[in-house]
């Protein structure tokens, strides 16, 4: 029921689509402790969750399991208190993003031979800071880190991979505005071959999964 009204919300309107995006820019986890800030754990608590979740971009399959796994957890513990059944929730999706890594066994460090992650997403999802962060941890280990500026879509994306690469001392291969980012990427690989870099990082534009 509740599904069919956020589908149907989303195909006649494109504004509450980018509403709902804006939701996940704002992040997520204020909403979802908000949710919790109530007396009772009732129905309406599990349908504003999925509602919350899918909106979240979380994905219908994910949100159904979650939702139901939160369930059975306070069926089972008896769960009276929804700040209890938060920190359930929590749990839940740590458990997720744990099985989600587990047995991906990538042998990530070559010397020498660019590994290549490639980073795709939603807009505004936290992929150019992510980058930053993964770069910074590569680096950490002592593996010889390169970005490519991919996104030569967004103004102003160049520039802030570039100050990430400043701030974590990696170089960032770039072009204009407006570039081709296939060609961008092509000099990235073959700037990556001719310095031995171990790990080569792409950003991209921001996509919409209906666009
Ligand atoms: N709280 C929080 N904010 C984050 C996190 N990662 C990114 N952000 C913020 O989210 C906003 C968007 O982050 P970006 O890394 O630019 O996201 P993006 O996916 O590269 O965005 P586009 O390139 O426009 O598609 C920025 O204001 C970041 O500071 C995070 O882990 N936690
Ligand atoms: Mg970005």
């Amino acid at each position: 029921m509740i599904l069919r009204r956020i589908f149907q919300r989303r195909t006649e309107a494109q504004p509450e689509l980018e509403e709902g995006l804006k939701k996940t820019r704002r992040g997520i986890f204020a909403d979802i402790t908000a949710l919790f800030d109530r007396s009772d754990i009732d129905e309406e608590l599990f349908e504003d969750l999925e509602a919350l979740l899918i909106q979240a971009d979380l994905g219908v399959d994910t949100t159904m399991d979650v939702v139901e796994a939160l369930r059975e957890d306070i069926r089972r513990e008896r769960i009276t208190d929804p700040a209890i059944a938060r920190t359930y929730l929590r749990d839940e999706m740590v458990k997720l993003l744990e099985n989600a890594t587990k047995n991906r066994k990538v042998k990530i460090f070559q010397r020498g031979v660019p590994f290549v992650i490639l980073v795709v997403g939603v807009n505004g999802t936290g992929k150019t800071t992510t980058i930053a962060k993964l770069a910074n941890f590569h680096k950490s280990r002592g593996r010889n880190v390169m970005l490519v500026a991919g996104d030569t879509f967004r103004a102003a994306a160049i520039d802030q991979l570039k100050v990430w690469g400043e701030r974590v001392n990696v170089p960032v291969i770039a072009h204009g505005p407006g570039a081709d980012p296939g060609a961008v990427v092509f000099d990235g690989m073959q700037a990556a071959h001719n310095r031995n870099v171990d790990i080569l990082i792409v950003d991209t534009a921001g996509r919409l999964h209906t666009k």
